[in-house]
């Protein structure tokens, strides 16, 4: 019993997480297909103990399926995501093709769950429902709580990105540049321009025509929807580091009203998906090895802004796994949510 499901883009990373997460959660489930590009069709793969055949999509692969979770790159959601909310599916989509459109809600379910009212699966009505970016979730995992509290007017965000958030080739191109520079080889570059092992750059994204780059202006935009509130000023620089599947952000709140650093630490620790690592005593801060394979999203160095006047900022740093909470893991809980 339960919902038919798809995967699609199952062969990738963060298709391979969605397996891992509707596991480990016991989703329910009557039916799953497995499928991806035609260059993966055909592989065997094993799931809950049963043999699947990963199978081509196409125009025809949502007949008969409630949800499918998407994560093959935005030109495949924009040629296949409509077609399946056509044939009554409900999408769950990670890429950004949808994000920003008017509509289509970007859901974090920690933070504003209810921009999905009323998309349910057995209502015969397909839907599109957008997961927001990795950097975005795990900010705003932290910030949230905070910003209830005590409205956030302006957040400053500098990100220590993980390999992962660029695909499952750009981890293996890491772990192999590691290898060639201990052996004193020159480091094979495919997936990025540069040295990735021992080195970090400003982020792979296309730079826009105001100097900042995509994933920068993701989390902008992404903010203000999910929060909406068009008036949030944010500001990001994001940056590749040699981490294998952990984003790491330092994260800078400027508040409407006052909000001091140890009831901030309180809100922190009832929030739902976040564990506190903060000892000042033996300096034990999060860090992205910790939380990698983890559902919580880590928050420490909690501390006041010493830059403003009384409590009006804070400063906080969090880590958070990009495959999990970052991808597959908010789109579970958000196909959670559709039962
Ligand atoms: C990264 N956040 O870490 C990116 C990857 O819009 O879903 C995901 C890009 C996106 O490089």
């Amino acid at each position: 019993t339960g919902p038919s499901l798809a995967v699609v883009g199952v062969t990738g990373a963060v298709g391979q997480e969605f397996l891992s997460v509707l596991q480990d959660r016991d989703f329910p489930f009557r039916s799953i297909k497995m499928l991806a590009s035609k260059r993966s069709a055909g592989q065997n793969l094993n799931f809950l103990g049963r043999n699947y055949v990963v199978e081509e999509l196409t125009r025809d692969s949502f007949d008969d399926v409630d949800i499918a979770l998407f994560s093959a790159g935005g030109s495949i959601s924009k040629e296949f995501g409509p077609l399946a909310v056509e044939s009554g599916t409900i999408v769950v989509d990670n890429s950004s093709a949808f994000r920003m459109q008017k509509g289509v809600p970007l859901v974090v379910p920690e933070v504003n769950p209810e921009a999905m009212e009323g998309i349910k699966v057995g209502r015969g009505k397909g839907a599109l429902i957008a997961n927001p970016n990795c950097s975005t979730i795990i900010c705003l995992m932290a910030a949230t709580p905070l910003h209830r509290h005590s409205k956030v007017l302006r957040m400053v965000v500098s990100t220590y990105q993980a390999a992962s958030g660029a695909g499952a080739a750009a981890m293996r191109e890491l772990e192999q540049q590691t290898h060639e520079v201990l052996e004193g080889k020159p480091p094979t570059c495919k997936i990025f321009q540069r040295q990735y092992a021992f080195n970090l750059f400003s982020h792979n994204s296309a730079v826009l025509p105001n100097g900042y780059n995509e994933e920068e202006m993701k989390l902008v935009k992404e903010t203000r929807k999910i929060w909406n509130d068009t008036d949030v000023k944010v500001t990001a620089t994001c940056i590749r580091v040699p981490v294998m599947r952990a984003h790491a952000e330092s994260i800078n709140l400027q508040f409407e009203n006052p909000l001091d650093e140890d009831t901030a630490r309180d809100i922190l620790k009832k929030a739902p998906g976040l564990v506190i690592i903060d000892d000042r005593t033996s300096n034990n801060f999060p860090t992205p090895l910790e939380v990698s394979n983890k559902d919580d999203v880590a928050v420490g160095r909690i501390r006041r802004d010493v830059s403003q006047e009384g409590n009006y900022g804070l400063d906080i740093f969090v880590c958070g796994d990009q495959i999990r909470k970052g991808a597959a893991l908010n789109a579970v809980q958000i196909a959670e949510m559709l039962l």
